[in-house]
């Protein structure tokens, strides 16, 4: 197969949706801002400054930009205290045995995450030299939905994108894959996105098998 896999990290190689969650809900909860699971929904795989933006919807009055950056640093400064605590058994269940497998068969592997912390998440995960590419938040100008993320990872691989596949928890990523040409597998939350090309509940519900033969076919 000339097929490539690029992977989402929050939401699919780590649940660190929950630690963004916390992060968020502490500093809303600090401001005297509503902020609840259902808002929270709507910041996956979007960027920090775009997420404080949805979050600000819900405040009673505006924030001037040196405000807005500094709510963001101390966002990202609850959510840097949580990830600290990730070890390599926070690695969701059935992406070890995925990445053995692609590597076994000379398939590429690559990260597209908005995050511009998946250096350090990717660091205590014990995976930080595991993948072919590394494209995150550090490196793109327009995050998910735009396909930027996805188009520099495959770039970055040597692979041209219509033989890429992505592997998605959040809408906006399945937009983003999409967008880039490429097929997206749907997990987690984006199990039940219609938009994906293919959906399995959790990467560890994924048969070999299947995945093999859905690679043949890009
Ligand atoms: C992740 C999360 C988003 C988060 C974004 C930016 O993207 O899903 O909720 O807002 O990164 O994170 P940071 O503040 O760490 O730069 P992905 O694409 O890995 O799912
Ligand atoms: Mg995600």
């Amino acid at each position: 197969t000339k097929a490539a896999v690029i992977f989402d990290l929050d939401g699919v190689i780590v649940s660190t949706d929950d630690c963004h969650y916390k992060a968020w809900k502490r500093l809303a909860d600090e401001e005297g801002i509503y902020f609840d699971k259902e808002i929270n929904h709507r910041l996956r795989g979007v960027s920090r400054m775009e997420s404080l933006a949805i979050v600000l919807e819900r405040a009673n009055r505006p924030y001037t930009m040196e405000e807005q950056q500094a709510l963001a640093d101390r966002k990202n400064a609850y959510y840097r205290e949580l990830i600290q605590e990730l070890t390599p058994e926070h690695i969701l269940p059935g992406v070890r045995p995925l990445l053995e497998r692609l590597k076994q068969h000379g398939i590429k592997i690559a990260i597209g995450s908005s995050s511009k912390n998946s250096p350090l998440i990717l660091e205590r995960l014990g995976l930080a030299d595991e993948f072919d590419a590394v494209v995150d938040g550090n490196a793109i100008k327009n995050s998910k939905p735009h396909p930027e993320v996805f188009l520099r990872a495959a770039e970055k691989l040597g692979v041209p994108a219509a033989q890429c596949v992505v592997v998605e928890d959040a809408d906006a990523g399945v937009e983003a894959a999409l967008a880039a040409g490429m097929r997206v597998i749907g997990v987690g939350t984006a199990a039940s996105n219609e938009r994906a090309t293919w959906t399995v509940a959790s990467l560890a519900d994924l048969s070999w098998e299947d995945l093999a033969k859905f690679l043949a076919a890009v």
